[in-house]
């Protein structure tokens, strides 16, 4: 699948470790609730999701690709986006999503904002743009994209999707390239579970790490290679995508910045096929909610506590099977 992407750029760079993790490995056994323990904050129960973490959303769009012929549905795509407060750049973080592209390869586009109650004009300007919102409950990039993930997985009205859908996740404040998408989305197609994007393998702009974000990061993802075994190198990296049967048996606790880490853990627990796609990073547009050392220290806690408490084969084995999205898309 060509999606006509800046190839010259994609050439120059070092190539992107992609390696099928062997550690406990029940490949897609059955379902496990995302919102697994450790989930403390739930939304309201009313929005009726199996893992009783969805709330009713305030405002949903339609795709933004294009409509799909006589009834059957193309592959869908959605693009999650968690924003706090971030009215300055949230509406062109939505607007550099390569909408043609991604329609001419055949899918439906589905952008939401998770929006962490902002206080500012964010669901406004994303409102504008097309997106659809998903107020999350409680505080923390975590529990909202827990929520928005419960909410959206179990939302009975898009069964007739056919094939799993798509996951993009990237921050709102302009730091990740939206351009970058449809390459993601050709890594899961060519059979990764979850891609990872790497800010250290891609193109860094002047100013847009910290010297001590970037040894915080270094650090951290060289905890997580030992620990996990997998050659990561941006464990904190806050684009990501994954396929929806891989999601689906992802066991996430993570309330904070702590996500990514969580994610990553999840990825390794359930010997998903992982791979790092070189991203670029830009200056972040508006102000940071992140705290570095505390959010370091959560992180760290995250990894070590997720390895040193694996899920138990038999936890897979006693677990409700529910929805099972088929994996093979051949239309
Ligand atoms: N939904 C939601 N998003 C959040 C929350 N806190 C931060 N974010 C978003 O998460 C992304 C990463 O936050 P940021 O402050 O840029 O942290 P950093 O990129 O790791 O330095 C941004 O898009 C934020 O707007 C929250 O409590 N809820
Ligand atoms: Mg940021």
């Amino acid at each position: 699948m060509a999606f006509g992407i800046a190839k010259g750029v994609k050439d120059r760079r070092p190539k992107s470790p992609s390696i099928r993790l062997r550690l406990r490995r029940p490949r897609f056994g059955p379902h496990i609730p995302i919102t697994g323990p450790g989930a403390s904050l739930r939304a309201s129960p009313d929005g009726g999701g199996i893992f009783g973490g969805s709330r009713p959303l305030i405002d949903e769009r339609g795709p933004g690709g294009h409509p799909a012929p006589q009834g059957v549905r193309t592959r869908s795509i959605v693009v999650l986006l968690p924003a706090l407060n971030e009215e300055m750049a949230v509406g062109s973080v939505i607007e550099r999503i390569p909408m043609e592209s991604l329609k001419r390869a055949g899918y439906d586009v589905y952008v939401w904002v998770v929006d962490g109650q902002s206080v500012d004009g964010t669901p406004e300007v994303a409102r504008d743009r097309g997106a659809s919102i998903y107020v999350q409950s409680g505080a923390g990039k975590g529990n909202g994209v827990r929520q928005a993930l419960d909410h959206l997985m179990n939302d009975r009205s898009r069964q007739h999707i056919r094939g799993p859908r798509l996951y993009v996740m990237l921050d709102a404040d302009g730091t990740y390239p939206p351009e970058q998408i449809p390459e993601f989305v050709e890594a899961l197609e060519s059979g990764c579970d979850v891609v990872a994007g790497s800010r250290l393998r891609g193109r860094v702009e002047d100013g847009a790490f910290t010297s001590l974000n970037r040894l915080g990061n270094e650090v951290l993802s060289g905890f997580a290679r030992f620990l996990f075994g997998f050659p990561i190198s941006d464990v904190c990296t806050g684009m990501w995508a994954f396929r929806e049967d891989a999601l689906q048996h992802f066991r996430l606790a993570a309330e904070s910045f702590d996500l990514e880490a969580d994610i990553f853990a999840s990825a390794c627990e359930v010997g998903a096929h992982l791979k790092e796609l070189p991203v670029d990073y830009a200056c972040r547009i508006g102000e940071a909610k992140l705290i570095p050392l505390r959010t370091g220290l959560l992180i760290a806690w995250r990894l070590l506590m997720r390895r040193l408490n694996p899920r138990d084969i038999r936890e897979l084995q006693r677990s409700p099977v529910t929805t099972q999205v088929g994996r093979a898309v051949d239309q």
